[in-house]
């Protein structure tokens, strides 16, 4: 077995990454729009306010799309772009502009993917009630939720309710490195918890309007292994999963928390209150979910971690191999680096073999259709003196991705796609505008943002023409 025959091959990005005119055409501010104008705050004081400028070139970002023959598009909606104050008086303008967008990609023959939230809360819902810390949000996500539904849905048929909740909540309550950036486990679990019902109502709320198309959200999932075979790591390894993968999957995806995690919360003290009703509704969402997304980048290999051992070391954004300092819980784990696989410039590990293992996993446990929403190598590209970007270790990187997923849809797995992380380059968070993930090089340096194919486009257009065999 190997691909389907209407195999969804893509590619991802996301509205504050991509589009710019951040405070253009009605749009409201983000709590990225404020926090990237704080001195100190992102990387390089990089931001998105012109980003790619996706927003006024789109055509031309479709157009060499259509030439990959891409079968899927992977974007976000902005929220405040929609309702600029978070809920109520709609800005027609945002939506004219991602109508335009899936007219134009329904006319290329590219299958719109939408995701509802990116990460770009209104401004104005952080002020109001701290956003994500509040279970007010909840309902203001719903609403929003619906009027693109009420928008978009006669074109659109794939939705993924949320990106990586378990990374931006992460990211900002306990690394302090996404807004509003403090660190405190509680806020943190309870701002996840406050995710897993906003996407939940949704979900509901889609299929009792009786909409035709799929839905489900997409976690960032990083599958472990153990260091060792030692009872110390193996156990490690089981925390890690219990408080990481399975807390955010099945939440999501089986309507609970995983016990051991929830004990361990309980016994320090930071659990978050879960009403009988808060389950009912993950339950019920969770058996309505058409596919789970995953945004898959690399494993984690696990091993003990002492009392007194190691914290949260933040991540590595000096963009310089072997920086990352073990990072972990003391008490229950740390990362530590394999030494049997390659790592990225930023330290992320390469392991096509744990995306197969990953799937397989997925399989097993939640039997449901898969949607691989980001998969990419993010590296330092060089433009030759000719203007070629000639990134044959990106083609690697994908190539052996790829492989790994024919592997696992030969072993069973329903795969419905595959997008890769990014169509064009962009503002990366955490990294700025040298850390580049696109098939098309944007030049930022000039600041005319030019775009050029790199080697890969021509390679991922076989892999598409060929249906993965290229
Ligand atoms: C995921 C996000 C994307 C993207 C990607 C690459 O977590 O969903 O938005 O940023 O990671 O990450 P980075 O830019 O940090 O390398």
């Amino acid at each position: 077995m190997s691909f389907k025959k209407d195999f969804l091959w893509g590619s991802a990005s996301a509205a504050y990454q991509i589009e710019g005119a951040y405070n253009e055409a009605g749009k409201g501010l983000s709590i990225w729009d404020l926090w990237a104008h704080i001195p100190g705050k992102t990387y390089e004081g990089t931001n998105g306010d012109i980003a790619c400028n996706h927003y006024y070139r789109f055509k031309e970002d479709v157009a060499l799309m259509k030439e990959m023959g891409l079968k899927t598009y992977r974007f976000s909606i902005s929220w405040p772009r929609i309702l600029p104050k978070g809920t109520g008086m709609i800005n027609q303008e945002g939506i004219d502009f991602y109508s335009d967008l899936i007219d134009e990609l329904i006319a290329n023959d590219i299958v719109p993917m939408v995701t509802l939230y990116h990460w770009d809360l209104p401004q104005v819902l952080q002020d109001k009630y701290r956003g994500w810390e509040s279970r007010e949000v909840i309902e203001d996500f719903v609403n929003y939720s619906k009027v693109c539904f009420e928008h978009f849905s006669d074109r659109v048929k794939h939705w993924i309710v949320m990106n990586e909740p378990n990374i931006f909540t992460s990211l900002a309550y306990m690394l302090k490195v996404h807004p509003p950036g403090i660190q405190d486990e509680a806020i943190y679990l309870n701002a996840f918890h406050h995710t897993v019902l906003a996407h939940a109502y949704t979900v509901l709320a889609y299929k009792e309007a009786g909409y035709t198309g799929m839905i489900g959200s997409s976690i960032a999932y990083t599958p472990s292994y153990a260091a060792t075979n030692q009872p110390e790591d193996l156990k490690a390894k089981e925390m890690f999963d219990a408080t990481g993968s399975l807390w955010y999957l099945d939440s999501y995806y089986k309507g609970e928390y995983p016990k051991e995690a929830i004990a361990y919360y309980s016994k320090k003290g930071v659990m978050p209150e879960v009403s009988k009703m808060d389950l009912e509704v993950m339950k019920k969402a969770a058996s309505l979910c058409d596919f789970i997304g995953i945004n898959y980048y690399q494993t984690a290999t696990v091993a003990g971690n002492p009392e007194d051992g190691v914290g949260f070391s933040g991540m590595n954004t000096t963009g310089k191999k072997g920086t990352q300092s073990e990072s972990g819980v003391p008490g229950l784990y740390k990362q530590v680096r394999n030494n049997d696989l390659e790592y990225t410039d930023w330290d992320w590990a390469i392991d096509p073999a744990g995306l197969k293992y990953g799937l397989e996993i997925l399989k097993e446990r939640y039997d449901l259709p898969i949607i691989i929403s980001e998969n990419g190598l993010g590296a330092y590209d060089v433009v030759t003196p000719e203007g070629k970007i000639d990134d044959d270790y990106r083609i690697d990187f994908l190539r052996k991705h790829v492989l790994a997923c024919e592997e696992a849809v030969a072993n069973g797995v329903d795969l419905l796609a595959y997008c890769t992380w990014s169509f064009t380059d962009l503002l990366s968070w955490l990294n700025g505008f040298k850390k580049r993930y696109g098939f098309v090089h944007i030049d930022f340096e000039s600041g005319n943002l030019s775009r050029t194919k790199k080697k890969s486009f021509q390679w991922y257009q076989k892999v598409i023409e060929t249906n993965g065999k290229e």
